[in-house]
């Protein structure tokens, strides 16, 4: 089980996403970012990695997509707020996008 992110993780640990293109939402402690590619394929590949990490991390984004992009918001459901899975699973999508 793992805790909701301190202020002081949220400073050390926010900071690189948000410079990388990471929201935090005003209404809700989660994050959201939209990902766009070249098309539906490239968008559809990019879910398809996130996904298999999600099942080997059990936990998973909140995400919409429409051709080639994706809005994701990530949050976790059981602490009701921004854990390090959430952190984590940002850091690897934006690896993804490099
Ligand atoms: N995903 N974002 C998120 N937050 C969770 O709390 C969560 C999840 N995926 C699966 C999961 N929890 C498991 O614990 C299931 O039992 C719900």
């Amino acid at each position: 089980m793992v805790d909701k992110l301190s202020s002081e993780e949220r400073n050390e640990l926010l900071q690189p996403l948000i410079q990388a293109g990471w929201k935090v939402q005003s209404n809700r402690d989660a994050i959201e970012k939209e990902f766009k590619f070249k098309d539906f394929n490239e968008a559809f590949g990019f879910m398809t990695r996130v996904a298999l990490l999600a099942d080997k991390m059990d936990h998973h984004p909140e995400w919409f997509n429409v051709y080639n992009k994706v809005q994701v918001t990530l949050s976790s459901h059981d602490v009701n707020g921004l854990s390090k899975r959430d952190v984590r699973m940002a850091a690897f999508m934006d690896l993804l996008i490099k």
